[in-house]
């Protein structure tokens, strides 16, 4: 059940529907209100699909779902943001190791306090390609 949810969902991103940052409408376990939640594509060690720090009452970049599309178990990711002076920087967080699946918000902080407007992308340690949603 939960795997095919997660190719369906998978399924979805790729078509490029699900891609769009999107207002979570309603309250649930994973996201609360005022927040946004984007599914992003990630790189090989290096940021892949960007986005841009919502305005919103949540103030860290948190995974809220990933899926390592080489294998049923995980990846290690970080979070790149642009800086001050737009270098792509890599979180001091850096590679934190996420087993596949949903994650509740706060659980799996990538980058703390990141200013609104920034962009942002996630990169993978093993292999680039997963989808990993973005709770900002
Ligand atoms: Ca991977």
């Amino acid at each position: 059940m939960e795997i095919r949810m997660k190719k369906s969902f998978a399924a979805l991103a790729a078509a490029g529907i699900a891609t769009a940052s999107l207002l979570t409408a309603a309250p649930s376990a994973s996201a609360s209100a005022g927040c946004y939640a984007t599914l992003l594509n990630t790189g090989y060690q290096s940021p892949g699909q960007s986005t841009y720090k919502a305005n919103s009452g949540c103030r860290d970049l948190n995974v809220t779902y990933s899926d390592d599309t080489s294998s049923a178990n995980g990846d290690a990711y970080a979070g790149y943001y642009k800086n001050a002076s737009g270098s792509w920087t890599r979180g001091s967080r850096g590679y934190v190791y996420i087993a596949d699946g949903y994650h509740t918000r706060g659980e799996i902080v990538l980058v703390s306090d990141l200013t609104t407007g920034r962009e942002f992308g996630v990169a993978s340690q093993w292999d680039g390609g997963d989808w990993v949603e973005i709770t900002h």
